[in-house]
């Protein structure tokens, strides 16, 4: 209760910095709390394990490189459900919870979609009851955070542990020995079975640390285990100085930022195995405690490859398996098989990871032997069933000098899965064509979902309680209700409703606008929202240059009619990625010359947010009216910002692209703003080699008045940034179609400002896109790769399934 809660914390802020709460500072109050919960959910921590342990419960693990948790006070007090009850007995105290949660470090070990998703899944596995937890790396530094000096991104460090973390348990009574560099040979032992020989390895001792994942208010609570890395005891005599204590300390410094290019070489692949290591030593070690024998251990244990970046997962499972558990070759790889799953994220050929082999050799020898053998088998058994030898070059393992890690995350499992139907689609039938007529089995499509609670329920407090007075509160447990919401779309009372909710976030986002950035921005205007990792694909280059487009048309009429709109961005590029840098630079001076110019009369404002991450995310979003999904069709996988705005009544224009075209099925065409060429379009220019952005600019006035906008000063301080934009769209022939795709994007766009003059349109609009966007719940997806891949199941009270 209440009370109960005001007498427990005021006790543990005395006991813990021997204070009150008039005298102690938000962060104080913000560690009071958090170790009050931590207490509190500790003990449903425990039982979950136990009852996973009694159980002998299959469990998955979710081996992921990255997780972006974002702040975890809010949505662990929803799920522990003491929200209210904490609110209420801290406003009683004088406290608002909002002034302890701003204290709270975003916790951004994660670039953008692939690890936000890891986390949405957390939530989801905990809160469905599913016995499943992460696995990945305890970064010291998080993604950078990202300044503007002089329309510049500046990257600089995250430091994120510097206040704490209440929420980490450091659990040294299960740190493991991971292994680096040294010489291997194979010696027959005792009973002539062939057993490995190190000489001078290097031992590094990975700590983990332990962050409940508490599932919704089911009291289940699951574990998130990152690694750290130390120096073993025994070797501390070995690195005397610093700089080489250094050297070992910074394999889990820094979240390599760049999800886009294969980079950051020794350091990334010794965190690759390390973490991988590290976890299935773990896992194999708890096994052990159930006292199964081995060879059923797939029976027990799911591990789940999260991208390529843990494909290591393979080769390493193997390795415990015949070098340690004594099994044959064939029995380790039947195991191997029905542990492991991957899932494919991208099909951008420059996201392909792929290791030269002597590196792999040199860091992991006892590795690359493995995988050697692996693909060795590969080939001998792929002979025998086809007749055009050159599939075989085009997906063995090793090739060219290289360890293709997609080919070895595919030939190492049992289920492979896209994000999205179009991308599983595209996998099945281009990117992975060869692999697929390999092993159609093992292909299938788990389409990505979001944590509603977080993304709607505590993001937009405003438009919950609307739901709440019009259909109930059921949906807060099943998104899928709602549906129900439509039997409004023509009250207007219930749209009136909705569209004072928008109107409040819009203040408060203005609000913030105002804040951060010092831009005046009006809550009147329509808010146009692209929020996403900047990449060319994703062309924020398209929505510039219709910006542009824009500007020009009230420069050249300045008296005519334009309906205000405001563009915000939210986007970090990776730090090698000049490009991506070089078009935020032409946003950032495209808005100084926007927003000051007397002529636009404020009806046209840019705002690029400085240092987008998940809080700043849930700002945002509930804030949206138009969600901006224009990647060029095939490029983006899934997207999972576009399913957040929807949630929170954004209206979308969208290419054909990943969860976009699932949007549109589950809205229907009439309330989505769809233009652009198709997937089939952009691989039939691939095929006739056809494309000629050149001609756009010269057959297009208008596509040619915006393009000399950034060679000829028009947008100022942009010299090089303009002339390279430029000349990639037209002397490098427009990698992304952006030319091919800029008309029909006008037009949608001169559509949606249409619409939104019509006021109960675009409320019925909005209406009926958060009333279909339960589909997306990750619950819903969790629950997908639960039953088809890892199988798993709820726990159950006591039951004792297994003996
Ligand atoms: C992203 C994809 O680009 C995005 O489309 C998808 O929604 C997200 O993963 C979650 O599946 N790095 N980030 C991604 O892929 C890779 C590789």
């Amino acid at each position: 209760t209440k009370e109960q809660f005001i007498t427990q914390f005021k006790k543990r802020l005395s006991e813990k910095y021997a204070m009150g709460v008039e005298d102690a500072s938000p962060t104080e109050l913000y560690n009071t709390l958090g170790s009050l919960m931590h207490s509190a959910y500790s003990s449903d921590r425990h039982h979950t394990w136990r009852q996973y342990l009694l159980n002998k419960q299959k469990q998955a693990y979710y081996f992921s490189i990255e997780f972006l948790p974002g702040k975890l006070m809010a949505s662990n007090l929803l799920n522990m459900d003491w929200l209210e009850t904490v609110e209420e007995g801290l406003a009683e105290l004088g406290i608002d919870l909002a002034d302890l949660t701003e204290v709270e470090q975003d916790m951004a070990l994660g670039n953008g979609g692939l690890g936000r998703l890891a986390s949405c899944f957390m939530d989801s596995i905990a809160s469905c009851g599913l016995p499943g937890n992460g696995n990945g790396i305890r970064y010291e530094y998080g993604l950078f955070k990202q300044k503007f000096i002089d329309g510049h991104q500046v990257e600089l460090p995250d430091d994120w542990l510097s206040t704490g973390n209440v929420w980490e348990v450091r659990k040294d009574s299960k740190a493991v020995d991971v292994c680096f560099y040294g010489q291997v040979h194979l010696e027959e032992d005792a009973n002539g079975k062939l057993k490995p020989v190190y000489k001078n390895q290097q031992v590094l001792r990975a700590v983990p640390y332990d962050t409940g994942m508490i599932g919704y208010k089911n009291n289940i609570v699951n574990n998130m285990r990152l690694w750290s890395v130390e120096i073993p005891n025994s070797e501390e005599s070995k690195y005397r100085s610093l700089e080489e204590r250094r050297t070992i300390e910074d394999l889990t410094a820094v979240l390599y930022p760049d999800d886009s290019n294969a980079k950051g070489q020794m350091t990334r692949l010794a965190q690759e195995y390390f973490f991988v290591s590290a976890g299935i030593q773990s896992i194999v070690r708890y096994y052990h405690t159930l006292k199964e024998p081995i060879h059923r251990i797939h029976e027990y244990v799911a591990i789940h490859i999260n991208d390529t970046h843990p494909a290591l997962c393979i080769p390493e499972f193997m390795r415990i398996m015949l070098d340690e558990e004594g099994m044959s070759w064939e029995e380790a790889w039947a195991v191997t098989l029905k542990v492991m799953s991957y899932t494919n994220h991208t099909i951008m050929a420059e996201a392909m990871e792929k290791w030269p082999i002597d590196m792999l050799k040199q860091l992991l020898p006892r590795i690359y032997q493995i995988i050697e053998e692996i693909d060795r088998r590969f080939v001998e058994e792929t002979e025998l069933k086809v007749h055009d030898r050159s599939i075989i070059d085009r997906t063995r393992i090793i090739n060219h000098n290289q360890v293709h890690m997609a080919h070895l995350a595919i030939i190492g499992s049992h289920s492979i899965n896209g994000v999205a139907k179009l991308h599983s689609e595209l996998l099945k039938t281009v990117v992975l064509h060869d692999f697929y007529s390999l092993y159609p089995a093992r292909f299938n499509n788990k389409t990505n979902g979001i944590a509603e609670r977080r993304w709607l329920q505590l993001a937009n407090r405003p438009l919950s309680s609307v739901l709440d007075k019009t259909i109930g509160t059921s949906w807060r447990d099943n998104p899928e209700d709602l549906q129900q919401l439509l039997n409004y779309q023509d009250d207007q009372k219930v749209l009136n409703a909705l569209a004072a909710a928008k109107r409040q976030n819009k203040e408060n986002l203005a609000a913030l606008i105002k804040k951060t950035q010092d831009i005046t921005v009006s809550p009147d205007a329509i808010f146009d929202v692209q929020i996403k990792r900047l990449h060319a694909y994703k062309r924020q280059l398209l929505n510039l240059m219709h910006i542009i487009k824009c500007y020009q048309d009230i420069k050249n009429n300045p008296d005519s009619e334009f309906y205000p709109r405001v563009f915000i961005f939210g986007a970090k590029a990776a730090p090698s990625y000049a490009y991506a840098k070089t078009i935020i630079k032409c946003i950032n001076e495209t808005a100084n010359l926007v927003n000051n110019d007397p002529d636009v009369k404020d009806r046209l404002k840019i705002v690029f947010l400085e240092n987008y991450n998940v809080s700043l995310a849930e700002v945002i979003i509930p804030a949206a009216d138009v969600s901006e999904q224009i990647s060029l069709a095939s490029k983006e996988a899934s997207g999972t910002s576009n399913m957040k705005l929807m949630l929170n009544g954004a209206v979308t224009i969208a290419t054909l692209d990943g969860a976009n075209i699932e949007i549109r099925d589950a809205v229907g065409e009439e309330n989505i703003n769809i233009f652009g060429i198709t997937e089939q379009e952009v691989y039939d220019y691939y095929e006739s080699n056809t494309y000629s952005a050149v001609s756009y600019f010269e057959k297009d006035p208008v596509i040619r008045r915006v393009l000399e906008a950034f060679i000829d000063g028009t947008i100022p301080n942009i010299q090089s940034e303009g002339r390279e934009v430029f000349d990639s769209l037209i002397r490098y022939n427009d990698e992304f179609f952006v030319l091919r795709d800029f008309e029909s994007y006008v037009k949608a766009q001169e559509k949606i400002t249409e619409c939104y003059k019509d006021k109960r349109k675009w409320q019925k609009i909005s209406l009926i896109n958060i009333a279909n966007a339960g589909v997306f719940s990750a619950d819903e997806t969790v629950k997908r790769y639960a039953d088809d891949i890892w199988q798993i199941e709820p726990v159950t009270e006591y039951s004792s399934k297994k003996g």
